[in-house]
């Protein structure tokens, strides 16, 4: 049926997103607006990672980045794109963006009221080998006139409004949920469109595939390494899970969404709080599995009772079970374990922490 529709009735991102915005009258096309400039970047990404190996931009642009990583010329290319499209969408007035140490406020003049939390292109370490990679990103919104302040993006991630990914590979495929369920949409590079082709995204309740880095396995926490040991050797008489791990973020959540199973990032001795970043990676990710009806959670955080006043008050500071978009980060670069997928399969990882918990 979405073949049929895509020859005679194109239902392109921005028709999808105008459709959306019919429904609030009251909106003034500010956010359809802002995710068309955000639409923009994600083409022209699409383009350059896909000229790369001709064009030479692969290798290293001789910069680090806060993290301390090597730069390619891909990473700084898309960063700039991105940014350069929020500003002048004019519906933004803080970026943060994996590739700065600190968020961008823009000139009043320019300013609109979203604030875009992104990673441009994470998983950059595989562009050399052309795995699929991929933009991330999510959306806060002020209330209107209200003054931008840090602490707009420290926000806990179900205060978000919008989420998506883009991912570039075999096709350029976006992901996006506005808070009303998942769609995806497909690049059609003949009329450098984004067609729907993915309507209503929703994660099998339970999955057979589980996704995680097992060379960190020497390092995981009991509750984790007691989980993936059932993947791998189940009591109850099911199948063993397959494991997949692509080690591109996007690429993992992507397989996840549309198949089932569980994507892990756990912490480790190594990381105590895992290596994924909570405003740009853990947020957007599990804002769109919640909306896909999957689930996603962090393992156990320390977390301040005041922050969370219905938990019981064990104390001044605890380590509890949180959902993911509960977490509130401290800084725009924090990192949080996640676990993430079928409703199912993070249920069960899900009370092997909360027995933990009761030791
Ligand atoms: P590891 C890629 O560098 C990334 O940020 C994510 O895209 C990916 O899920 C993760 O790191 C892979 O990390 O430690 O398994 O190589």
């Amino acid at each position: 049926h979405a073949a049929d529709a895509h020859r005679t009735d194109l239902m392109t991102i921005t028709r999808y997103v105008l459709n959306e915005q019919s429904k609030h009258p009251e909106s003034r096309g500010d956010f359809t607006i802002l995710l068309s400039h955000i639409v923009l970047g994600c083409k022209f990404v699409c383009s350059a990672v896909n000229k790369a190996g001709l064009a030479k931009l692969i290798g290293l642009a001789g910069e680090t980045n806060v993290q301390g990583e090597e730069q390619k010329k891909l990473d700084v290319l898309s960063n700039e794109v991105f940014i350069k499209a929020l500003v002048s969408s004019g519906r933004t007035c803080i970026l943060v963006s994996e590739e700065d140490e600190e968020a961008t406020f823009v000139e009043p003049s320019k300013r609109g009221k979203y604030c875009v939390v992104f990673d441009p292109l994470d998983g950059s370490s595989n562009i050399d080998c052309g795995v699929s990679i991929g933009t991330i990103f999510g959306i806060y919104a002020l209330n209107d006139g209200d003054e931008p302040k840090l602490e707009d993006v420290l926000q806990p991630g179900k205060n978000m409004v919008a989420a998506g990914y883009c991912m570039y590979g075999s096709s350029c495929t976006l992901v996006v949920s506005t808070g009303a369920g998942v769609n995806g949409f497909t690049l059609d590079p003949s009329l450098g469109e984004f067609i729907l082709t993915h309507p209503n995204i929703k994660i099998p309740k339970k999955g057979k595939i589980y996704s995680v880095n097992e060379g960190n396995a020497t390092n995981w926490d009991g509750p984790t390494a007691k989980y993936v040991e059932k993947c791998k050797f189940p009591t109850d008489g099911s199948p063993a899970k397959s494991l997949r791990y692509i080690g591109s973020m996007v690429a993992d959540v992507h397989r996840t969404l549309l198949y089932g199973g569980i994507f892990l990032y756990p912490a480790d001795k190594k990381s105590p709080n895992g290596k994924l970043r909570v405003l740009y990676e853990v947020f957007p990710m599990s804002f769109l599995m919640e909306q896909a009806g999957g689930q996603a959670f962090t393992g156990k955080q320390r977390v301040r009772f005041l922050d969370f006043p219905n938990i019981n008050r064990l104390g001044l500071f605890n380590r509890f079970v949180l959902q993911a978009l509960d977490l509130v980060p401290k800084k725009i670069h924090d990192r949080s374990p996640i676990f993430l997928g079928s409703y199912d399969d993070v249920e069960e990882i899900k009370a092997l922490y909360a027995a933990e918990e009761q030791k």
